[in-house]
């Protein structure tokens, strides 16, 4: 098994028994957010976990080595050029020494159990894509978010998936999903996806309660936290933005791995940046709400 290099700060806080927030760092990088929102982002989403009482633990890959927390050397590294790094990717990320290959989800998950963290923050979750019949094209997200012992706290999953059968692939995979003060499934960059979520709760500790009862070490969970409702977007325009987005992809042989990049540097375009602010928003609540799970977590044990 891999080995993890875990920053003194993340590693005393978890020896204390204090609450860590794990983030991906995929969001962080080049290939999440453009410069300077990426760093905004980081900055914002550290600053919220700190002000909840919780240390931010950033996981990535540098130099094959993987890191859980980093250092303020580190900082212009995360928000930089990154390989895109799955779990299935790790091992090669640390065998073949990649400069840096950024987390996502799935990646995220398998670094933060390891080092023992129990919460994990993000933007958005892959899923199952649109016409996924055809493509097979369902996101290692969500196996990881069922069977590592996190709970994985986003603003459901990225709007241009098929949500409804995202939200069936968490029912097989026997991961419960909660909505943050909601009935509703988030949609990202709108507060509903029109679908219900299966179980709504109004509190950290009662997200703390359900985590303390899984029934498998490692069943996982995900806490869906729709966007401030002062920063959501216009549904309609998206909608039609998504599908172009989509149609685009298909036209120009743009597949797996590449499609998340892609519309969302399209969106961005056609939203004329107003999904850079709205991006930003949700992240960084994410990471605040996130953040109260973990304080919860470490009061109830
Ligand atoms: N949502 C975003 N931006 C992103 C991602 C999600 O708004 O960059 C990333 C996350 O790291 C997520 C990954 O884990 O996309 C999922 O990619 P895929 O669909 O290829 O599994
Ligand atoms: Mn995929």
């Amino acid at each position: 098994m891999f080995d993890v290099r875990v920053s003194d700060e993340v590693a005393t806080a978890l020896s204390e028994g204090n609450a860590v927030v794990a983030m991906e760092s995929t969001i962080f990088s080049h290939l999440g957010l453009p410069s300077p929102a990426n760093e905004e982002a980081l900055t914002r989403c550290e600053s919220v976990v700190r002000a909840a009482g919780a240390v931010p633990a950033v996981t990535a890959v540098f130099g094959g080595v993987a890191q859980i927390g980093i250092d303020d050397a580190s900082r212009e590294r995360v928000c930089g050029p990154a390989k895109k790094m799955a779990e299935r990717d790790i091992p090669v990320a640390i065998a073949q020494r990649w400069n840096y290959g950024a987390t996502t989800v799935s990646a995220a998950l398998a670094l933060a159990e390891r080092a023992g963290i129990s919460v994990f923050a993000t933007g958005g979750i892959g899923g199952v894509h649109r016409g996924s019949e055809l493509t097979g094209d369902i996101s290692a997200d969500l196996d990881a978010i069922a069977r590592r012992a996190l709970v994985t706290v986003s603003a459901g999953a990225k709007a241009f998936l098929d949500l409804a059968r995202t939200l069936e692939y968490l029912e097989t995979a026997g991961a419960p999903v909660l909505g943050w003060k909601t009935d509703d499934f988030p949609a990202f960059y709108t507060r509903s996806s029109g679908l219900n979520v299966p179980h709504r709760v109004d509190s950290a500790e009662v997200v703390a309660a359900i985590y303390r009862n899984r029934t498998r070490n490692d069943q996982g969970l995900l806490l869906a936290v729709p966007i401030p409702e002062s920063d959501a977007l216009d549904v309609d325009h998206l909608d039609a933005v998504l599908t172009a987005a989509l149609d685009e992809c298909e036209a120009q042989g743009v597949r797996g791995a590449a499609i998340t990049p892609f519309v969302l540097g399209r969106i961005a375009e056609a939203t004329d940046g107003d999904s850079l602010p709205a991006n930003l928003a949700l992240a960084e609540h994410n990471a605040e709400v996130a953040a109260q799970v973990a304080v919860a977590i470490c009061q109830a044990s």
